[in-house]
């Protein structure tokens, strides 16, 4: 944990030799005790989330957790919350939401998120970006000591229209860090993987630090063609992170 989180955390149960799952559990079932009756939840996206996901409809099932709404932040969330008997609704009937629960890819010592691996990114950035409270759930692998410091893709969402052209705007804007994007694929076949909006993911991949992030987002939005990117910055209230010595929470 890196030292702004450590300095402002509380260490709870040990945790010793566990798998990358059961961490991932861990994170989230501590995140869920945060939760109260009544609330609107942003319910998150991914592995780590959906554990979030199934402790909140078995709180419900037990009758510890009463008028729950949530707001799923993909179809695949959506699905599993209605599997559960969550009852949900969206942004348009709740702008505000009490808290959201999700996952993440990177998270550097900023609490700044890389997010999207999964494909989720916009409708998660939307739903988190009404919310109170985000609270970001991670297992020990997440954390990098800058965004893009796990040499894994920086993932960002584009219309299909011209999707190389694009490609190619993206690849310009970060030729100082070495950037390379590929188009996303659907694992295992020959198409472009296709978010449930619609549109292609393009992953950038640096050799460097990009540097200033807030400029980087800002420069990657005035690309017409990009509809978000899976930079999340100053949007998380709180980190939970589960690892082999512990979990820790940063102050909110
Ligand atoms: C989502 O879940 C994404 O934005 C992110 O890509 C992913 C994290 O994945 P996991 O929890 O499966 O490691 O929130």
């Amino acid at each position: 944990v890196s030292s702004t989180q450590s300095s402002s955390s509380n260490r709870t149960h040990p945790v010793n030799s566990l798998t990358q799952d059961e961490l991932k559990k861990i994170a989230a079932y501590k995140a869920v005790e945060f939760v109260q009756s009544g609330m609107v939840l942003g319910l998150g996206t991914g592995s780590t989330a959906r554990h979030a996901v199934d402790r909140i409809a078995e709180l419900m099932k037990l009758g510890k957790l009463t008028n729950i709404v949530g707001i799923p932040t993909s179809n695949v969330t959506r699905d599993q919350a209605v599997s559960l008997g969550i009852p949900l609704s969206d942004l348009d009937t709740h702008p505000i939401i009490d808290m959201s629960i999700d996952g993440a890819d990177e998270v550097d010592p900023e609490m700044n998120l890389v997010k999207g691996r999964g494909g989720s990114l916009l409708r998660e950035k939307m739903v988190e970006a009404a919310s109170k409270k985000f609270i970001v759930i991670v297992d020990e692998s997440k954390l990098v000591n800058y965004i893009g410091g796990s040499g894994l893709a920086m993932p960002v969402e584009i219309v299909p229209f011209c999707w190389k052209f694009t490609l190619k705007r993206l690849e310009m804007l970060f030729m100082e860090a070495g950037c390379v994007g590929k188009l996303r694929m659907f694992a295992g076949r020959e198409e472009p993987f296709v978010t449930d909006n619609g549109n292609y993911i393009i992953d950038l991949y640096f050799k460097k630090d990009i540097g200033d992030l807030k400029a980087s987002s800002d420069a990657i939005l005035r690309l017409a063609g990009v509809v978000e990117h899976g930079m999340f910055l100053d949007m998380a209230t709180t980190l939970i992170v589960a690892g082999e010595l512990g979990v820790t929470r940063s102050a909110d």
